[in-house]
């Protein structure tokens, strides 16, 4: 991303705060990029954020999470949300023929959505660090519902947490799947849980066990997370869903749930911006104390590089 001035910042806000769509695409762009206008960007557009409803749909790769979306997003916009999509490092397209693309589509089911793929360079977790900032140009812009999608293997899906206020989490029939994913510790993690594909053998077996693991720590006392089974690829239980997802947003804003996960929300947000600025830094100050003739004599013996190291850290 080329050099961006402050006037040009300026410009770019007021393109934003309009909904214009190149001007949200240059915006994401730019938070996405390590560029220092970012800060001033989001400075600016700081008052016009925090007000859109974060939804994330995670999921092992192929497990049905674009289909889903695409299916979300006609019956969300009947509910009046102004839905805008960030998927993180799609491995596949959108289905029905839409092609993840950097603007606002015009077939009916798409129109007026904005959908944005963001790389996952540079993430944790899978996730793309720019993803809070990029939410924020959506929020600037007047999409009141950000849908996030992140492809997600164990672990790796705990972060989905930090930035959704929803966690639909996307299963399949496989044998195996329900084990695997209580190994890997992503059992706690969502709010509601999707058995998409529930055309193939084993879903409502899948539930039962889903069920039964997520109540051997004993029923919980506020939230139970719904189990419900889907055909995303035909639209079928795509209608629930959407109502489990209303509930669970009413849910938390009943409950103390809301701001205690927008607080863990922002700090996340805070911390993983600091946690590229040292990055970078790290970078740096790594070539300053150790130059290429450094690096040489130490890989020969010649050199030890903890001394200096244990003096620079010591400083
Ligand atoms: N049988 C069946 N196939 C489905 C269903 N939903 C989605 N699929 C298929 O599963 C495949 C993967 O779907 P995607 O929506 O691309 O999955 P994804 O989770 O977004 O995949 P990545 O973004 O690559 O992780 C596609 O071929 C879909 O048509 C379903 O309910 N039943
Ligand atoms: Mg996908």
């Amino acid at each position: 991303m080329p050099a961006v001035s402050n006037r040009s910042v300026d410009a770019l806000v007021q393109g934003v705060l309009q909904g214009e769509v190149r001007s949200i695409a240059r915006a994401i762009t730019l938070v996405e990029s390590r560029a220092p206008e970012r800060l001033e960007l989001l400075a600016q557009l700081f008052p016009h954020t925090g007000r859109a409803f974060k939804l994330g749909i995670t999921g092992a790769p192929g497990a049905g999470k674009s289909t889903m979306t695409y299916q979300l997003i006609p019956r969300l916009k009947a509910k009046g949300y102004r839905v805008g999509v960030l998927a993180v490092d799609p491995t596949s397209p959108f289905s029905g023929g839409a092609i993840l693309g950097d603007r606002i589509r015009f077939d009916d089911a798409l129109e007026g959505v904005y959908i944005r793929s963001l790389a996952s360079r540079g993430s944790i977790g899978g996730l793309s660090r720019g993803v809070p900032s990029a939410v924020r140009v959506l929020e600037a812009a007047g999409f009141d519902l950000v849908l996030i999608e992140t492809v997600g293997a164990g672990q790796l899906q705990v972060d989905v947490r930090f930035v959704a206020d929803t966690v639909v989490l996307t299963l399949v029939p496989e044998a195996g799947d329900v084990i695997q994913a209580m190994k890997a510790g992503i059992i706690e993690i969502a709010d509601i849980y999707v058995i998409n594909k529930a055309d193939r053998e084993g879903a409502t077996r899948m539930r039962l066990d889903l069920r039964n693991a997520l109540e051997l720590g004993g029923k919980p006392k506020g939230w139970n997370p719904p189990i419900t089974l889907t055909e995303a690829l035909h639209g079928k239980g795509v209608d629930e869903l959407v109502e489990f997802i209303e509930e669970h947003k009413q849910y938390q804003q009943q409950s103390s749930g809301w701001h205690t996960r927008r607080l863990q929300q922002l700090e996340w947000e805070l911390q993983s911006l600091i946690h590229d600025a040292l990055e970078q830094q790290a970078r740096s100050i790594t070539r300053q104390l150790f130059s290429a003739a450094t690096l040489e004599a130490v890989l020969q013996g010649a050199e030890n590089p903890f001394p200096k190291l244990k003096a620079w850290m010591g400083s």
